[in-house]
């Protein structure tokens, strides 16, 4: 799989921020899809229908082309935004929670930020040329995406492994993107025009946007597959989290124990996973990915509603239309 350098000396740039080490598949991809201006990265790539950085395109090829999925994987897929940190921390501790209940004090989730637990597909494990060997992780593997659904690996729909997916309401949604993708641009570009970048988000051209098509293509798939595909919205998440972290563990066939419920876990669990916890560690507050976004750009507010202190009365009646007119007839709401 030989890569080129096919950008100037781009070398000093954090990782994310690089366009210049690809596959020459990815590099003849690239000549030949629709781009635009990129949010973060200087170009989104439309492949497939849906807007990728370069990075995360190459990180998809490779992954469609050498992920092996398992039946006992569980993947948790999510728009941007939409609260994947918080997930992949709760799915984690609930997968593990037999491990660690006797000496909480050692569990990972103290020591490390959830992304390094439940890595990204398209991202951690399969970018810059790197095919890991995965065959040896514990079962049940966790992996998360930003992938939408036709992008995901054959392998994936091939198996039975559990899909997990995630979104939130398209207003916070953007808000948290914005601010997120102001926060990684490079200091000398400045602050993405407001205007301009939500005119971007309506047309559908974001990280892995149309963020309606995403959505909506693992509503319909789980609606088809309901003991393969479980649909979460992050609303639901914060104003229930017992309720769906009990709903959470039956689909991924743990439920919680009698005993387990006398315990406590359910709370300890949310606990350990809460916003107010996770951004108070010395890992999240200081540390870093390996491709170079500090770990607390993944924490800001956690509400809901925070698109209202943001953006105008228009803006939220151009968002509304769109969704109504994306999803009319699907019987998906926020
Ligand atoms: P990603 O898609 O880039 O991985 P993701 O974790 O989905 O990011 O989104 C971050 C959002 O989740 C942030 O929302 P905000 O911008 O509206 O504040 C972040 O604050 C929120 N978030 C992170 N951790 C938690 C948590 N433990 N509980 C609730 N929300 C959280």
């Amino acid at each position: 799989m030989p890569t080129e350098n096919v950008g100037t000396s781009t070398d000093d740039l954090p990782k994310y921020l690089q366009e210049h080490c690809l596959t020459q598949e990815c590099h003849q991809l690239l000549s030949s899809l629709p781009s635009e201006t990129g949010w973060v990265a200087d170009h989104l790539y439309q492949y497939q229908g849906f807007w990728h950085h370069v990075r995360q395109l190459q990180g998809v090829l490779t992954c469609r082309n050498h992920l092996q999925a398992q039946d006992s994987d569980i993947l948790l897929v999510s728009t941007p935004k939409a609260g994947t940190t918080w997930l992949k921390a709760i799915i984690f501790a609930l997968v593990n929670r037999l491990r660690y209940v006797d000496d909480p004090q050692q569990h990972p989730l103290l020591t490390n930020n959830p992304h390094e637990l439940v890595p990204f597909l398209e991202l951690q494990l399969y970018v810059d040329n790197q095919v890991p060997d995965l065959t040896n992780l514990a079962t049940p593997r966790l992996f998360a995406t930003h992938l939408p659904f036709v992008l995901l690996p054959t392998s994936v729909k091939d198996s039975t492994c559990k899909v997990v997916y995630l979104c939130r309401n398209p207003k916070d949604t953007f808000v948290s993107l914005w601010h997120f993708a102001n926060k990684l641009r490079p200091a000398e570009k400045g602050k993405n025009c407001l205007e301009e970048i939500f005119d971007r988000f309506c047309r559908g051209v974001s990280i892995c946007g149309p963020f309606w098509d995403h959505v909506l293509g693992y509503w319909k798939a789980s609606l088809e597959f309901p003991e393969r595909v479980m649909f979460l919205k992050y609303e639901d998440m914060k104003e229930e989290p017992e309720v769906h972290v009990r709903r959470l563990a039956e689909f991924l066939g743990c439920p919680f124990s009698a005993e387990e419920e006398r315990k406590g876990l359910v709370d300890s669990i949310l606990k350990l996973c809460s916003f107010d916890n996770l951004s108070n560690l010395e890992v999240n507050r200081s540390g870093k990915m390996s491709s170079g976004e500090a770990y607390n750009v993944f924490f800001r507010r956690g509400e809901i509603g925070d698109s209202e202190n943001l953006l105008t009365s228009e803006m939220i009646e151009r968002l509304d239309q769109i969704t109504e007119q994306k999803w009319h007839g699907f019987g998906l709401k926020f």
